[in-house]
């Protein structure tokens, strides 16, 4: 039995945010000096941040050192994480290394009188964007908490060049600009030039003395970047690694020699292809052979890496499993265990049985999502062709494991079918496919889903038959957040609020958040609650007209969706309820409307047209909304481009109403939903994903729950749901689907969002017209509530008291139990 155990220091409530030490403050204004001094403008934020992030750098850099001899030296039983992941939105560094340091007050007196404010400074950095959306964002959570607890860790990725594209709106619509975070310098990277490792793609397989080998036709060379992740309230760090694929010769000399200079360098064009950017788009061959040879440098340079120090720390390849942990973040990284089985059988030797259980024994798979058209499947002769060992290997592993199901399971060919590894195509899509999902459960020794709902539904629809052949591999680990970026950072007038009322303790232990929870009767403590709202609005509001130029009331309810744009997560459903309270306020201004804001945020895949109709149909909603006299101030409606992490630390802070409505059983786990209700926002949303467990931790009735539950989606789905029926019973949506179609938000083209509101009408995949009437009524539960200030307050502070379980803390908790440990 081996275990993984975090360090779990006895964190020292008090020096999460105070200083560690004198020495540190010292040695950090020495650097930050040296720093500074070589700049031409050394009064200019863009040199303050520089400087401050290599100082900050340089002291990190001696907590690494200490960090990694002390994991060598971790007890024989201890198990150390890589952590593989296509994707970590790391979002800024600057502001959470000093605070981590514990010097993030001292620095910002010392910033003062000399220099730009601290705050404009952390202004200047770019976001690390490497990431897509909550499964990246989940990974630099994760990253967070293996730092604060001590966890023996490394994170894996790739060092793209261009991250999440910047997100501009012209016209109402979204154009994509490529994201050139590496303009300025990465004062926060380490190059690691003793850590290379080459990559093979395509060549052959040979036989040589009893052993296969692949012998690849081109080699990359997949050089480490680190990127050191501070802890706090510890001096313990964790490293993101990422990797940088280079060509193993500059250029060709003889070419070069001849007058050929682009052709003497050709090869470095293609090796560094390879890390210009996160997903290319893989509409084209080109561009999924890419993917696929990009999610093969992740893994074989990781797996490389783990192995060589595993062996250097003098372990044997047989004990792997029993020292290491191979996590996969999905299966994009699922190449990693047939890497290992090559590695092992191969290089080291070893025969099947013994490398296969070793694999296993490393080996565990996170699923992040139930829509079958996001599982990934590789065309099995793009596989062949650039990995032909590794598919070698994935026909072993199948041709084993479907002789373990025609031994439990004589005669049933079409669950061997199901489970093989090898898709072996359709009438509506011939052709052969390598599936990533069953090869990563077949690697693993555990599986496991991202929600209650989501690990339930997971074992019942997509992995059903492998959870009845294996159902000791299946288990839950529910998201989490880090309170270090999305309450301490992001929120310091509610930090400051919530030292006062229960100590500082929280930012280590969150389940503490419990201790307010009696609170809710406390008038003083609810108005200063509010006050810290209102003053987080003031400042979103400023946000607001600077880069929308919309003036909105910060007296309004500010009612917030931010995260990307899916038709499952249905930013459709709230925008039809938006027209429709616009209709009722034109139709009766003289009432009494409690002015509301709503606003939106999100990023739509540079390919998904409908995703982008939407965002256009928000822009041309708001253009007659925002600007019609009869609305006065009572309704705004604002969509803040370029959403990612330093947006969100922006607005999360700043909502009173946190809209999480997907259709239910769509929304794997969100986690979003947390931190808006951990900065005190109260949640609309439906009984899908994480909202489910929130709603039990808080108290049902502090929650606007609306809609179908999962049951009841599948129910709609096996009767034949027929949209048009639920229309024809609501008036309200009538009325709302016949402005959209006569014009009213097109300048009369009656054209533009003609396929828009034929999806909805026809086969309305996600149910908005049946959950529509149901969402209004919630919304006027919210309208209700929200005239009480002090009932919503109450509400609020009860949200927040109950955010404790969603800690990423709990999070790695329980896969240090659940999963790591097994
Ligand atoms: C699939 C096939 C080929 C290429 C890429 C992909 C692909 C890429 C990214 C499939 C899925 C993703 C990202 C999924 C994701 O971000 N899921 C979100 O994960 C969060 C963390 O667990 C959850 O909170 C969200 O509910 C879930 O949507």
């Amino acid at each position: 039995m081996t275990t993984v155990t975090a360090h779990l220091h006895p964190v020292a409530a008090a020096s999460a945010t105070g200083p560690i030490g004198l020495p540190t403050l010292a040695e950090f204004h020495a650097a930050y000096q040296r720093e500074l001094a070589q700049h031409a403008d050394p009064a200019s934020p863009s040199a303050c941040l520089r400087a401050a992030a290599l100082a900050s750098r340089q002291l990190l850099a001696a907590r690494w050192a200490v960090t990694q001899g002390d994991d060598a030296r971790r007890a024989p039983s201890q198990r150390r994480v890589h952590y593989l992941s296509m994707e970590f939105l790391m979002g800024r560094a600057l502001q959470n290394a000093l605070s981590a340091l514990g010097i993030e007050g001292d620095v910002a007196a010392a910033f003062g009188d000399r220099a730009p404010a601290l705050a404009d400074v952390l202004e200047q950095e770019p976001d690390a964007a490497l990431g897509n959306g909550g499964l990246g964002r989940l990974a630099a959570c994760f990253l967070d908490a293996f730092a604060t607890l001590g966890l023996p860790s490394f994170g894996y990725g790739l060092r793209y060049e261009h991250g999440m594209f910047a997100q501009a709106i012209e016209a109402g619509r979204q154009v994509e600009h490529p994201d050139d975070w590496l303009r300025n310098g990465q004062p926060w990277e380490l190059v690691r030039p003793e850590l290379r490792y080459p990559v093979g793609f395509g060549g052959c397989v040979v036989d040589a003395d009893g052993r296969r080998q692949w012998q690849p036709a081109e080699t990359v060379i997949a050089q480490a970047v680190d990127f050191v992740v501070p802890g706090h309230g510890t001096e313990r760090v964790s490293t993101l690694r990422q990797w940088q694929a280079q060509a193993p010769r500059s250029l060709d000399f003889a070419t070069f020699c001849r007058g050929e200079h682009a052709a003497s360098a050709a090869h470095r064009h293609d090796a560094e292809a390879l890390n210009w950017v996160l997903y290319p788009d893989d509409s084209t061959a080109a561009g999924r052979r890419l993917r696929l040879k990009q999610e093969f440098l992740l893994v074989s340079a990781s797996v490389q890496d783990l192995l060589a120090r595993h062996l250097r720390e003098g372990g044997a390849p047989a004990d792997v499993g029993a020292r290491n942990v191979l996590h996969l973040n999905d299966t994009h990284p699922a190449l990693a265990p047939a890497e290992l089985m090559r590695l092992l059988l191969d290089e080291h030797g070893l025969p099947w049985d013994e490398a296969w259980r070793t694999v296993r024994d490393a080996t565990s798979y996170t699923n992040h999502t139930l829509m079958p058209e996001a599982l990934e499947t590789w065309d099995l002769a793009l596989f062949g062709e650039l990995l032909p060992r590794h598919l070698e290997i994935v026909f072993l592993i199948n041709q084993r494991l479907l002789d373990e199901v025609r031994v439990l399971h004589p005669g049933d060919d079409a669950l061997a079918a199901r489970l093989s590894l090898i898709d072996e195509g359709s009438a509506e899509r011939p052709g052969r496919r390598v599936r990533m999902a069953a090869l990563a459960i077949a690697a693993s020794h555990t599986v496991n889903g991202v929600s209650a709902l989501h690990s339930r539904l997971m074992t019942q629809t997509i992995f059903a038959d492998h959870a009845r052949l294996w159902p000791e591999r299946f288990t839950n680990v529910t998201n989490g957040v880090t309170p270090r970026r999305w309450l301490m950072q992001a929120n310091p007038g509610l930090s400051a609020l919530l030292d006062e009322a229960i100590g500082r303790g929280w930012r280590a232990d969150l389940s503490q958040l419990q201790a307010l929870a009696e609170r809710d009767g406390d008038a003083p403590l609810l108005a200063r609650l509010q006050a810290v709202k209102q003053a987080n609005k003031q400042r979103l509001a400023a946000v607001i007209v600077q880069r929308t130029g919309i003036v909105v009331d910060p007296a309004s309810l500010f009612d917030v969706q931010i995260k990307r744009i899916h038709e499952y997560k249905r930013q459709l459903l709230n925008l039809l309820q938006v027209i429709a309270r616009w209709q009722a306020i034109a139709d009766a201004p003289q009432l009494d409307w409690h002015p509301r804001t709503v606003i939106f945020a999100g990023k739509a895949a540079s390919a998904y047209v409908r995703a982008k109709e939407i965002i256009r149909l928000i822009h041309d909603v708001a253009e007659v909304v925002n600007h019609d006299p009869r609305c006065r101030d009572r309704l705004k409606l604002v969509f803040l481009p370029n959403y990612g992490v330093s947006l969100a630390e922006a607005i999360l802070p700043a909502a009173d109403l946190s809209e999480q409505i997907s259709t239910a059983g769509t929304e794997a786990s969100g986690t979003g939903n947390m931190k808006f209700a951990l900065n005190g926002a109260l949640t609309i949303g439906t009984w899908d994903g994480a909202n489910i467990e929130m709603a039990e931790s808080v108290g049902v009735d502090h929650l606007f729950v609306f809609g179908q539950r999962a049951e009841g989606i599948a129910a709609l789905r096996a009767q034949g749901y027929c949209p048009q029926d639920w229309i024809n019973r609501d008036a309200v949506l009538q009325r709302v689907l016949a402005a959209i179609g006569n014009g009213t938000f097109s300048g009369g083209d009656t054209t533009r969002y003609q396929a828009l509101l034929q999806s909805l009408t026809d086969e309305d995949r996600y149910f908005l017209m049946a959950d529509f009437a149901d969402y209004r009524a919630a919304q006027a539960r919210v309208d209700a509530l929200f005239r009480h200030p002090a009932a919503w307050q109450a509400s609020a502070l009860r949200n927040i008291a109950g955010m404790g379980p969603f800690s990423v803390d709990r999070t790695i908790g329980d896969y240090i139990r659940r999963v790591w440990a097994a």
